[in-house]
């Protein structure tokens, strides 16, 4: 066990631990901080009321935070023991070596899973939950070693290889959820176990990382927001330093070590030095949580570079690549984002925890600016793309979120890469921290929902509740119950008001008030006495939303939204069919609450057109087509769906015939006998090269969890082509994976209906860090296959595929 550890409780402890309780950004230092550059502060910092603070008594948010701690809580912590994840963690304290199970990251999900655990001691009370994280605390901290490193991956596969291989091997990372769980423990039970290990693995890594040590930058963000929470909690400056060290090497080449020269690339937005940044690039959870730092240090240090850089990547974010539903990082092949306007709908990978770390962003540019509309994006992510990651049973959890589905795509309850399932429970454990913030002027109103909170500003302790039927109705009432202590000056009340909303009106104590909205919020200024009441009505009518026509998967298509809702289409609802409607402009679409359905949601319903499937003749250049046919519809929210039978879904509607016309077949079509979840097989054929066989900043394919098996990989050409040779770049991560190039393989082509296998004198090789061509005698075809054996025990993959004359 570690001695316990004296924490200095200076004013910016202090500060933290009464304000930042949870996911949400810490506060600043203390403005007399020495270490501190000064600089002129950004003009409107807040404060977040923590979520401790804050009861839900609504139908809508405060069941769910039930569900998540009876359900998805056990859940998680069920699915980290049945998986190996904590018996890792066990084993590499027992030091007697052992065969660690599952992905080298695996202990970031026990993490998050404390984490979690944490807010939720915060919330209520529970002994025995107590006891767990306490035994698996106990856990964690035998298997830290003496001189505080920690990674059960690395303890049990060999310590020589520590800090080898920081682009991917997720070290920083996992020790980054470690430390956000220690600090939410700490917060939640003032208990030290757990931050003692974390303190310890954080000294570590400062003993290794930095000025004239070893000059690298995380290959997957994460611990440089942890760092910071770390310095807020424990009063360490050197922790923040650390992490404003790992920001500052982003994109500036290694000098020395494994990386020497070299930079990750765009995928872990290591491509440029952050200040230089405009763009949002790369795997878009690292990017998520990268930019949550530079927001905590921009709001901390004021760094003009730093502010400028959060600003223009999150507009390219928001203003060109975020799904309706805030869903972001459309492609799986990187897990991340393409170019401008690429948001296709039925293959958009848009990951739970990216939304997550969407919210967590959005809401610190909150804090940052005093802004409403960096909480919008943050209300569009929490009710369409984190709402959806979710089933309504607490114990499925979708890992894509596709926005159109054919009927396929289902909630699962656990994955071989299980980062969304324990992201999911710390958020919802923690909501209550994004609904207020202050500053010396007085409260902000961000979310909206029934609840009682005890917010202190201005000198004062104010209970205030408020009474609304949202995300449904847009009437909002907020009662002061009780003042405790004298106010230091007047002070005020802002209230977002979304930018859905079309029309609002606002009363103070009965009497109209002018709605005065500043940086999209209305200021109530009221003399707080006890019993005011404020009244905001937002109107909530039914919307239809349209897609800038730059992004072509939505030309000619709608989506309905009232308030934050965005909805869909269910086949269950919609026999006639989902894909094959069309919702004219001129469409009635009326709001009806459904108290029964799904918890209890309001569905949309109204009278669309269905064309019924017709096949486009072959061959032809024109076609006379079917009249379409009126039909009932009916939408529900998004985040709702696939809780019932499975079936077709979509967001974006046709709104004529024409657009469901169909569009001739890719020139060549890639498929294959398996592919590992976040992959996708069009890695095949984007044209990325590779530079060696571990490659991990381009796009792969992978068979993974396929070992020792008889796999496929095909292309399909729309018309009949001449192919004479083939060449492959197998995938290679044995070093650290479970991927090596195959035991053997061979290559066929098709000839009308029958496959044959291609005449060769060459051989079929399988060396790792270059293209193996095979030279075949020319044929016409019309597909060519390559089957694979993979090596007994082991996985393999592809990371390109080339065909040609
Ligand atoms: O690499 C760790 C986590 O797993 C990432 O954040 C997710 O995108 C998934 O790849
Ligand atoms: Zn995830």
């Amino acid at each position: 066990m570690n001695a316990p550890r004296k924490i200095p409780r200076n004013a910016a402890a202090l500060a933290c631990l009464l304000s930042a309780a949870c996911l949400a950004a810490p506060t600043p230092f203390a403005a007399s901080d020495p270490d501190q550059p000064s600089a002129t502060p950004p003009p409107h910092p807040l404060t977040p009321v923590p979520f401790s603070a804050i009861k839900f008594t609504d139908d809508f948010w405060a069941p769910r935070q039930k569900l998540v701690r009876e359900r998805t809580l056990p859940h998680n912590l069920q699915q980290c023991e049945a998986t190996g994840r904590i018996e890792n963690l066990r084993l590499a304290g027992a030091g007697k070596g052992g065969k660690f199970q599952g992905y080298f990251f695996n202990d970031s999900d026990v993490y998050k899973v404390i984490e979690g655990a944490a807010y939720q001691l915060a919330l209520a009370p529970d002994p025995a939950l107590e006891r767990t994280i306490d035994d698996l605390i106990a856990v964690i901290a035998k298997a830290q070693q003496p001189d505080g490193y920690l990674d059960s991956y690395f303890i049990l596969n060999g310590l020589d290889k520590r800090w080898t291989d920081e682009a991917n091997m997720h070290e920083t990372y996992c020790a980054g959820h470690l430390i956000e769980a220690a600090v939410a423990h700490f917060q939640a039970t003032g208990k030290r176990s757990l931050l003692e290990v974390a303190i310890k693995l954080a000294d570590h890594i400062d003993s290794a990382f930095g000025p004239g040590k070893r000059a690298e930058a995380p290959g997957h963000e994460e611990v440089e927001l942890a760092l910071i929470k770390l310095a807020q909690t424990t009063g360490d400056q050197k922790y923040f330093k650390l992490a404003q060290f790992f920001l500052d090497q982003r994109g500036v080449p290694r000098p020395d070590g494994p990386a020497k020269g070299r930079l990750y690339g765009e995928y872990c937005q290591d491509h440029i030095p952050i200040r230089d940044q405009t763009e949002i690039v790369g795997h878009a959870v690292r990017a998520m949580y990268l930019y949550c730092a530079v927001a905590d240090v921009a709001r901390i240090t004021h760094d003009q570079g730093y502010l400028d850089a959060t600003e223009s990547v999150w507009e390219d974010l928001t203003q060109r690549k975020m799904y309706v539903t805030g869903g972001v990082g459309p492609s799986a092949s990187n897990e991340g984002f393409t170019t401008p306007f690429d948001l296709p709908n039925d293959s958009a990978y848009a990951e739970s925890c990216a939304s997550i770390g969407l919210a967590l962003w959005s809401h610190r540019l909150t804090l940052l600016h005093a802004e409403s509309r960096y909480f919008d994006t943050f209300e569009r992510v929490l009710y369409n793309g984190v709402l959806s990651s979710m089933s309504q049973s607490g114990d499925r959890f979708f890992y894509v979120n596709p926005l159109a589905s054919e009927g396929k795509h289902h909630r699962q309850e656990w994955f071989g890469c299980a980062c969304c399932p324990p992201n999911i429970l710390r958020f919802f454990s923690s909501l209550g921290g994004y609904a207020y913030a202050t500053d010396d002027s007085g409260i902000y109103v961000n979310l909206f929902a029934s609840s009682t909170a005890i917010i202190h500003v201005n000198g004062q302790d104010i209970t205030l509740s408020q009474k609304t039927n949202y995300p449904w109705d847009g009437k909002v009432t907020l009662v002061i119950d009780d003042i405790v202590g004298k106010a230091k000056k007047n002070a005020d009340i802002a209230l977002r008001i979304p930018e859905w909303c079309p029309a609002a009106t606002l009363k103070v104590d009965d009497q109209p008030h002018d709605l005065h909205a500043l940086r999209g919020y209305a200021h109530a200024r009221t003399s707080w006495h006890k019993g005011s009441t404020i009244e905001l009505t937002l109107a909530m009518p039914v919307q239809r939303v349209y897609s800038h026509t730059s992004v072509k998967a939505n030309l000619g298509r709608v989506a309905l939204q009232r308030g934050p809702i965005v909805y869909c289409l269910e086949g269950i609802d919609n026999p006639a069919g989902v894909v094959s409607l069309v919702l004219p402009p001129n469409a009635q679409v009326s709001a009806e609450p459904q108290p029964n359905l799904l918890g209890g949601i309001t569905v949309l319903r109204g009278k669309a057109l269905i064309t019924g499937e017709q096949p486009w003749p072959k061959g032809a250049l024109y076609a006379s087509r079917n009249e379409p046919t009126s039909t009932d519809f009916t939408a529900v929210p998004y985040f709702a769906w696939d809780n019932r039978a499975p079936g077709a879904m979509s967001v974006w509607l046709a709104e004529s015939p024409a657009v469901l016309l169909p569009s001739p077949p890719p020139a060549t079509a890639a498929s294959a006998s398996h592919c590992a979840g976040h992959e996708t097989v069009a890695a095949l054929n984007d044209g990325l090269e590779p530079t060696h066989s571990d490659e991990s900043a381009i796009p792969r394919l992978t068979f993974w969890d396929h070992k020792g098996t008889k796999e496929w990989v095909q292309y399909d050409f729309r018309r009949p082509r001449t192919i004479g040779s083939t060449s492959i770049y197998w995938f290679d991560d044995s070093t650290h994976g479970g991927c090596k190039p195959p035991a053997a393989w061979r290559v066929l082509y098709k000839d009308g209906a029958a496959w044959k296998p291609v005449k060769t004198d060459g051989s079929f090789e399988t060396d790792a860090d270059r293209y193996n061509t095979v030279r075949f005698e020319q044929v016409r075809a019309s597909a060519i296959k390559v089957e694979i054996d993979l090596r007994p025990g082991w996985s393999g993959g592809i990371l390109e595929w080339k065909v040609d004359r």
